[in-house]
């Protein structure tokens, strides 16, 4: 056996290895798994215990012999990958789409952006509610329609417990906590029992706004309005208030703006009215004001409501609000990667 080892070292020393094939065939025969140095090493096992400290040198030197030769081939071949498939770091590489924001989100913060221009902050809360946040204490009725099942979703072992309907509920939330001047924003995440259509979709995004205050009036409603309606649809929009009608707030209207496609001309988008309606506001009833302990005798507020996706499909043209919530890459991609 010693002779045989002595034999593969000359070999191996006498080998001169050319290319990245030498040393392939190199490893192969002698330190593979089935290599030479392998059965060599199997053998070893047989030897009489008096020979297995010389022989087991000797492998010993045979291995690192051979190691050392295809690794100083490998250093001087400039790394150990086969030159067949190496790695051409000067490719270009793959091309990996970068995404897009979802036109909600863009319309979100442009909208959170403009009131904070004006000192609104933002405030949030819980999607699933209890009563007294999202009705009681903004002045429904026991009977309104909105605590139907048909409108809304309600926990079936607590009809206490639903999915808000409106983010209002997070306004109440705020005045509980805190005393006047009250200035925030309350974008999230809405729910309604809704059949879904072109128009409507049960889930939905809402920004609603609270400003309380001594003295608050309906011209400083009026006023806020029309600076946002100028920062989101451009300088030439006019506005118009329509009497409305919500629980919380007396009186209550609907903000018209001039139609931001046709300019107020009439086009499809106004149905030829020259206005599209965006938000419903309105001054804070004071019932609600008492319901969150603000003394309704020494201040006043504002509140108003709109639905993103309105304003997105009014700022892009879209017609179809279930574009917004399938995710289709075609729709998607057509919006900006940034905010
Ligand atoms: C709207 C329309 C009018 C509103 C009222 C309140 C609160 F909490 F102060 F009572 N928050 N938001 C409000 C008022 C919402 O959405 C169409």
């Amino acid at each position: 056996m010693l002779v045989k080892i002595d034999q593969i070292i000359k070999e191996i020393q006498s080998l001169s290895l050319k290319s990245r094939d030498d040393a392939d065939s190199f490893r192969l025969r002698y330190l593979s798994k089935k290599g030479i140095i392998a059965d060599l090493f199997t053998e070893f096992k047989a030897v009489p215990p008096d020979q297995k400290k010389l022989l087991g040198q000797r492998i010993n030197e045979l291995k690192k012999i051979a190691q050392e030769k295809i690794d100083s081939y490998l250093t001087s071949a400039g790394g150990p990958s086969s030159d067949k498939h190496e790695m051409d770091l000067t490719r270009p590489g793959e091309p990996k789409p970068p995404g897009s924001r979802h036109p909600v989100s863009i319309v979100r913060k442009e909208i959170i952006d403009i009131f904070a221009r004006v000192g609104f902050v933002i405030s949030e809360g819980p999607e699933i509610e209890d009563d007294w946040h999202v009705f009681s204490a903004l002045n429904f009725p026991q009977d309104h329609p909105a605590r139907d099942m048909q409108d809304t979703f309600f926990i079936r072992r607590n009809p206490d417990i639903l999915l808000r309907t409106h983010t209002s509920s997070v306004q109440v939330r705020v005045m509980e906590k805190q005393q006047p001047p009250i200035r925030t924003i309350s974008p999230g995440r809405v729910f309604r029992n809704e059949a879904i259509s072109a128009r409507a979709h049960c889930i939905f995004h809402q920004v609603e706004g609270l400003y309380i205050d001594e003295n608050v009036s309906f011209a400083d409603l009026r006023q806020v309005l029309f600076y946002f309606s100028r920062e989101m649809f451009g300088m030439e929009t006019r506005i118009r208030l329509r009497p409305s009608f919500f629980p919380f707030t007396e009186p209550s209207a609907e903000l018209d703006i001039s139609c931001s496609i046709c300019g107020g001309k009439g086009c499809n988008v106004c149905k030829y009215t020259g206005w599209v309606e965006i938000m419903g506001c309105g001054m804070v009833d004071p019932n609600v004001l008492d319901n969150c302990n603000i003394d309704s005798d020494k201040y006043t507020g504002y509140a108003f409501g709109m639905g993103v996706e309105r304003i997105a499909m009014l700022k892009y043209q879209i017609n179809d609000l279930r574009l917004f919530f399938e995710n289709d890459r075609r729709f998607l991609d057509q919006f900006s990667a940034a905010y």
